[in-house]
């Protein structure tokens, strides 16, 4: 009999359009829990009319993973901080989405860890700059880490609509995750 998979709590995290609720949406189609809204203030791009109010949620079991995730997406918006402590809790990995075509986006990833990651003090995290073609991505010379005060942080690309590329980036973390373990022993 094969040993059940290790189960995983995921948060995916970043600012409004960074591409939260896209990556669930692509590896879960319709089959998720959703909380979006329309806006009640101006709409950031005429593309995006709803943001999340609360949460998106789904459970997968990783390809080519041993690993069963629960993954939650967390609002971008900051008057929704409230749920950001309370999903927060107990969570083992945090992908941080940034929309790569916003203005200084390494400015913005400080910033934003900086707010974010008192609430998830146990997390392992992975930082992927999002919305870059792939030519894009081809000439970009990402260093593989981001330092972060302390912290030395995966950073890499990756296709929020593509349920390839958002899988390849959950056993990044999950690789992140044995490294760390590693590293603690
Ligand atoms: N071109 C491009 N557009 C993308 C990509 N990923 C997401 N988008 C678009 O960017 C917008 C992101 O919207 P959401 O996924 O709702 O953003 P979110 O991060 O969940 O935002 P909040 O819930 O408001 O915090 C949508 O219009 C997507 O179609 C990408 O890789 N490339
Ligand atoms: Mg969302």
């Amino acid at each position: 009999m094969s040993a059940a998979p290790a189960e995983k709590k995921v948060i995916i995290a970043g600012h409004v359009g960074s591409g939260k609720t896209t990556a669930l949406q692509a590896i879960f189609g319709d089959d998720m829990l959703s909380t979006d809204a329309k806006y009640s203030d101006a709409l950031p791009s005429e593309k995006k009319k709803t943001t999340t109010v609360a949460m998106d949620y789904g459970v997968v079991t990783c390809p080519k993973t041993d690993y069963r995730l629960h993954l939650y997406a967390i609002p971008g918006q900051e008057r929704f901080q409230f749920m950001w402590e309370i999903l927060g809790k107990n969570t083992d990995g945090l992908v941080v989405l940034v929309d790569a075509k916003r203005p200084n986006p390494i400015a913005a990833i400080h910033l934003y860890l900086d707010k974010i990651l008192p609430f998830l003090n146990r997390a392992v995290v992975v930082v992927a700059l999002n919305k870059l073609s792939l030519e894009e991505r081809d000439v970009l010379k990402l260093p593989p880490y981001l330092r972060h005060g302390d912290l030395r942080l995966r950073l890499t690309t990756t296709d929020a609509q593509n349920p390839d590329e958002v899988f390849a980036l959950l056993r990044l973390l999950l690789d992140e995750m044995t490294l760390s373990v590693e590293t603690k022993n």
